[in-house]
């Protein structure tokens, strides 16, 4: 149930620690996030604040990109910037999730001490370097669907090294129980505001289109997030979200918040109390929106229908919500 995504924000206003990083924007911070959306209950797609219109447009443009295997966002950036900031000029993009996905490198003459059986090679490309895991996926999923192996992995160690933005969502693993298929996902950072409402639609759309072919029914999925942030701004007012005085009014207003109203008067405290931000652009601080966004009833879950075709074969319009009635968007700038 998503409402578990708000208990998460929740938990990591009140409690999160103030901790400064690589983009410049502050965060407040938490360890170990973990949720679950059973499937059956419909399309977890945030219903708290709108996804719909341009936000799912990046959205599923971004995991069409995931599934073509493009180490680079040409053709992503012509349908939306939201990845333009880790690429360079050329569009190429050092960490690109679905390389890994569907082209996972691997030496030419096997791992040191090791003959790759045979078997291997039914997932190996063409070019006999790389490896499809999705392809492995399917196959495992169709011929032993009680396999505990059926993991995909985006981390790798060399490239993460060095990466300008080494993949946040780095490892997954389909698990069968009975008729249904679930899938948990590992992230190493989440963004709360931005990039998990995203994670969440995408993999929860990966779900349902591998149940869909391999005959299962979509169950669950879980989510556990390393460390779980909301960024809080630049400068001085960054450093205003790590004073006891902030962290007191933000507890204590969350606290006595049970009414939409109430979320609002703290959202405006906070908005009031705080120093100016340092960029110019208040949407840098995302916590009086989430404030906002905690006051909101979630509502019925859309659902989702996804073409009944090859994974490779998908486009945009393969991919439809039905029935969704979300409260009015929240703007929120990404911190880079
Ligand atoms: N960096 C940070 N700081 N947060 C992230 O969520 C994030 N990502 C990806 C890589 N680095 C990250 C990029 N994913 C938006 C959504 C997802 C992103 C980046 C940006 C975003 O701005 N969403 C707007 C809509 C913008 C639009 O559609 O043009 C929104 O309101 O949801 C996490 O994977």
């Amino acid at each position: 149930h998503m409402q578990q995504y708000l208990s998460t924000v929740e938990d990591v206003l009140r409690d999160g620690i103030h901790k400064p990083n690589r983009t410049g924007v502050d965060t407040l911070s938490a360890f170990s996030a973990h949720y679950e959306a059973d499937l059956a209950d419909g399309f977890p797609l945030l219903t708290t604040k709108d996804l719909s219109g341009f936000r799912w447009n990046s959205l599923i443009h971004e995991f069409l990109w995931y599934l073509s295997g493009e180490e680079h966002i040409r053709d992503l950036r012509e349908k939306t910037g939201i990845w333009d900031a880790w690429a360079d000029e050329d569009g190429r993009l050092d960490t690109a999730y679905g390389r890994f996905w569907r082209r996972y490198p691997v030496p030419e003459d096997g791992l040191e001490g090791e003959t790759w059986p045979e078997e291997t090679h039914r997932w190996m490309n063409d070019d006999e370097r790389t490896f499809d895991q999705l392809a492995y996926v399917l196959d495992t999923l169709r011929e032993n669907p009680n396999s505990r192996r059926i993991v995909v992995n985006a981390w790798h160690p060399a490239n993460a090294a060095v990466s300008t933005l080494p993949p946040c969502h780095y490892t997954f693993v389909f698990n069968v129980q009975g008729d249904r298929l679930n899938l948990h996902l590992t992230q190493r950072s989440g963004d709360l505001a931005l990039g998990v409402p995203f994670n969440i639609a995408a993999y929860s759309i990966l779900l349902t289109a591998v149940a869909q072919h391999t005959g299962f029914e979509p169950g669950t999925f879980a989510h556990s997030v390393v460390d779980a942030h909301v960024y809080c701004g630049t400068g001085e007012r960054g450093d205003w979200y790590g004073d006891a005085g902030a962290r007191e009014l933000i507890r204590d207003g969350l606290a006595d918040a049970d009414s939409r109203a109430e979320y609002e008067r703290l959202a405006d405290r906070v908005e009031e109390t705080a120093p100016p931000e340092a960029d110019g652009d208040e949407r840098t601080d995302h916590v009086p929106g989430l404030l906002r966004q905690l006051g909101r009833e979630p509502r019925k879950k859309p659902t989702l229908r996804v073409a009944d075709k090859p994974l490779d074969d998908l486009t945009f319009d393969d991919i439809e919500l039905h029935g969704y009635d979300p409260a009015p968007g929240i703007e929120f700038a990404v911190a880079e």
